[in-house]
């Protein structure tokens, strides 16, 4: 993004000095994503976003691609690329809006809603065999065609039978075939009827607002009851749930669940969830990065507990996000570069030969990376770095960016911005669990690129 950079350094010093200190909401600081949309997948977390492009059209939604990161402990996220553009539909002009992914049979179904060539509204499926891609058109065609279809959410039963809800403002579902790319047609699409008891207080106003569903549906099973999530109340959007005992409703509305956000909120919002090793946490969207708004929004988790009664509190959007990580990074295994907690000022950029790597690296940018577990401890640091002219070093220090130094890497020129070399420094003692923070140190302009980095142990 043209520059997300831009904006920090232009942000004010008590900016910086609030996300240094914060953990580490948004969770992305690379691009403005939104829709956030997880899968668990072999262990992994895998989140699919929509992405907000950096430079807004016409004042409206400028999105054309999807974008995915994975993440083992639901604190450092790597960056897994754009995995598809409305491009790969042939009958597609545009508007890239929220999806959602679902294993199946070894493939990987990505429904996602576009606007047809004549202008209409379609929800297209993509199809991989891994999470990450390569997805092509599954079918060459829309699965579903009509206004409002928008925002599919997709969910496999315990009996095998999958279902697929979507639409703003109104909710439709219909049964998928086992193939993934077809349905019921005995069935049909199926409205459902959004009555106040069902999806909330549409006729009446609480607070002044309606409280009703309106789009971003997120189906799920718990304990063998079903949940649907959704943003409500029109704009701006908060987000509210209903429940039920079967997959096709009766639906009964529950409550709020996240109520419209005032700091660095955008006029939507659209949750998703997902239980991993044990806990529950809620994806969202808020406004919340440097120059971020209702058309540049940010993924952001915050981690809750169901009520004893399978009921869902009432949520604060929080900048701390996920305090406690999942799992410990263990530095004597290759980490990408772009597998970051917190990051600024920095980009990713993807290409065939290396898929996704740190650029745009300028003097005082930095990544941190939650929760490394040196054991005993390390003796020497490894990084792929590339640049045609570097002048910089990677200050390795950890618990703060200003924090214990490590080791500094002088990166040698390696000839090319695109020719990699893996190169190394001394590092000092250091032991147990630590965040890690690489510095950028340098002259003026981008300094090099960064592929991947490991420790190697004492
Ligand atoms: O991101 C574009 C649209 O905004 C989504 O489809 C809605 O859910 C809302 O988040």
């Amino acid at each position: 993004m043209c520059k997300l950079k831009n904006a920090i350094i232009a942000t004010s010093v008590a900016l910086l000095s609030m996300t240094a200190a914060k953990a580490d909401n948004p969770i992305i600081q690379t691009n403005y994503t939104a829709d956030p949309a997880p899968m668990l997948y072999d262990g992994t977390v895998y989140l699919y976003t929509s992405h907000d492009e950096d430079k807004t059209v016409r004042n409206f939604f400028t999105m054309n691609d999807w974008k995915c990161y994975s993440s083992k402990d639901m604190v450092n996220w790597t960056d897994r690329g754009t995995i598809f553009s409305y491009k790969g539909f042939s009958w597609s002009r545009g508007d890239a809006w929220a999806g959602q992914c679902i294993p199946r049979n070894g493939k990987f179904y990505y429904y996602v809603p576009v606007n047809m060539k004549n202008g209409g509204n379609a929800i297209g499926v993509a199809v991989a065999d891994s999470p990450t891609g390569p997805f092509k058109d599954a079918i060459g065609a829309p699965l579903l065609i009509g206004y409002g279809y928008i925002d599919p959410t997709v969910y496999i039963d315990d009996d095998g039978q999958a279902y697929l809800y979507w639409g703003n403002p109104n909710l439709w579902h219909v049964k998928l075939n086992e193939d993934m790319i077809s349905y019921d047609q005995k069935l049909g699409i199926v409205k459902e009827d959004l009555k106040d008891a069902n999806f909330g207080y549409r006729a009446k106003k609480i607070d002044n607002r309606t409280a009703a569903y309106e789009e971003g549906p997120w189906f799920f099973k718990r304990n063998a009851k079903y949940y649907m999530l959704y943003p409500a109340g029109g704009v701006p959007e908060h987000l509210a749930y209903s429940t039920s005992n079967g997959p096709t409703g009766p639906w009964v509305y529950g409550d709020t669940i996240m109520h419209v956000i005032k700091n660095h909120g955008a006029f939507t919002n659209h949750p998703g969830y997902i239980e991993f090793k044990g806990k529950s946490y809620l994806f969202y969207h808020d406004g919340g990065l440097p120059g971020g708004g209702g058309f540049k929004r940010s993924v952001c988790i915050e981690p809750f507990n169901f009520n004893a009664d399978g009921s869902i509190p009432l949520i604060t959007p929080t900048s701390k996000g996920v305090v406690e990580s999942a799992a410990n990074v263990d530095p004597y295994q290759r980490t990408e570069a772009e597998t970051i907690a917190w990051s600024e000022g920095l980009k990713t950029a993807q290409d065939q030969q290396k898929g996704v790597y740190v650029t745009e690296i300028s003097n005082g940018d930095y990544i941190k990376v939650r929760s490394v577990d040196f054991g005993k401890g390390a003796k020497t640091f490894l990084a792929s770095v590339a640049g045609k002219a570097s002048t910089g070093t990677i200050e390795i220090r950890i618990d703060s960016k200003d924090g214990k130094l490590l080791g500094t890497l002088p990166v040698k020129t390696t000839g090319d911005d695109l020719s990699w070399k893996t190169q190394s420094c001394k590092v000092n003692a250091v032991k147990g669990v630590h965040d890690i923070f690489f510095v950028f140190k340098g002259g003026d302009g981008n300094l090099f690129n960064f592929d991947w980095w490991k420790f190697v142990a004492k």
